[in-house]
């Protein structure tokens, strides 16, 4: 199975027991609003942290109904941060979500080796993209969390993002490695990285997809555009996972999807204790929506 479009996120999700999602300093109106939405249609049970009275004027100049709706009031957002993860590493929680605080404060407290959420594992982040000229989603990875991963984190960003994929249907991903070019280039570090990850792909080392790589980012969206190059590959024109050489690439591909192609986007951070919704704040209240959607699908 292969996804369509971010809505087919609701079958995988009406099939779960509903969650409990901490939105962590929640005094965020877009975030409010994605969160408030998800309670209404029964995919979540919210628990907020933060300045009560802003949530509740956020909440009453927004027309959001709050009745009922669990407010546990920290109006420090490092302190806010500091429960939110806690209540998740003590299994009070299912999923944490960042409000109003920077990407970095809320990971930082998520690798707290005290209290935090990690696993022994790479945390990584994944993007899935619904864009018109596209015939099925596209997840890329990681555009959010590691900055400048080395092969050996590439190989645990596949692994993370090849279970997630699993766990939401697909049998065989086709992963997609990228590069500025198709061909192996010694000055290129990505290209490299790109064919060791293929060749551990193809001798079983990395499991339950097929890599390929280096692929040009059209040779790996476009099959006309790689039978032009003669190419040859299974993932070519087919790709469910792009695999991004740093930071800097995701994340203005991330950009260019969304504003330029008017893409829809859900993302999580894979790899720790429970899934993490750590949109970023110019992502859209939708964005928001469809990323807990998400967190609720991957979920066990
Ligand atoms: N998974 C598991 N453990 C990790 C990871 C990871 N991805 N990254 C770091 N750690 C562990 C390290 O092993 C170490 O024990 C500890 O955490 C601290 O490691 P540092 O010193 O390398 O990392 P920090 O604390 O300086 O920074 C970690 C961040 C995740 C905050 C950093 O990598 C970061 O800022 N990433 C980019 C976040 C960002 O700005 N995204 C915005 C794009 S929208």
């Amino acid at each position: 199975m292969v996804l369509k479009s971010l809505t087919d996120l609701r079958n995988i999700v009406a099939g779960k027991p509903k969650k409990k999602l901490v939105l962590a300093a929640a005094q965020d109106q877009h975030s409010l609003g994605a969160v408030l939405r998800a309670w209404q249609d029964n995919i979540i049970e919210p628990i907020l942290i933060g300045d009560k009275e802003s949530i509740q004027n956020i909440c009453a100049e927004n027309g959001y109904n709050f009745s009922g709706l669990r407010i546990i009031h920290e109006p420090d957002n490092d302190m806010a941060i500091e429960m939110a993860v806690r209540m998740l590493s003590s299994k009070q929680a299912d999923v944490l979500m960042k409000g109003k605080v920077g990407t970095s404060a809320l990971l930082k407290a998520v690798l707290n080796k005290e209290w935090g959420l990690r696993t022994g594992n790479l945390l990584s982040h994944i993007a899935l993209f619904e864009v018109e000229t596209y015939h099925k989603l596209i997840a890329v990875t990681d555009v959010a969390m590691n900055i400048a991963p080395t092969l050996k984190d590439k190989i645990s960003i596949v692994n993370n993002s090849v279970a997630f994929l699993h766990r939401l249907g697909y049998e065989n991903p086709k992963v997609a490695v990228l590069g500025a070019v198709e061909m192996v280039n010694e000055n290129m570090e990505a290209t490299l990285d790109a064919a060791l990850l293929s060749k551990m792909n193809q001798r079983d080392q990395i499991k339950n997809c097929i890599i390929d790589g280096p692929l040009a980012f059209d040779n790996a969206i476009s099959l006309e555009s790689a039978q032009h190059k003669g190419i040859k590959s299974e993932v070519a024109g087919d790709t469910d996972l792009l695999l991004m050489p740093d930071i800097e690439v995701g994340n203005v591909l991330y950009k260019s999807l969304v504003f330029f192609a008017k893409a829809k986007v859900a993302s999580i951070i894979l790899g720790a204790q429970v899934p993490i919704v750590l949109t970023s704040r110019s992502d859209s209240e939708q964005a928001k929506y469809d990323s807990i959607l998400l967190s609720a699908a991957a979920s066990k």
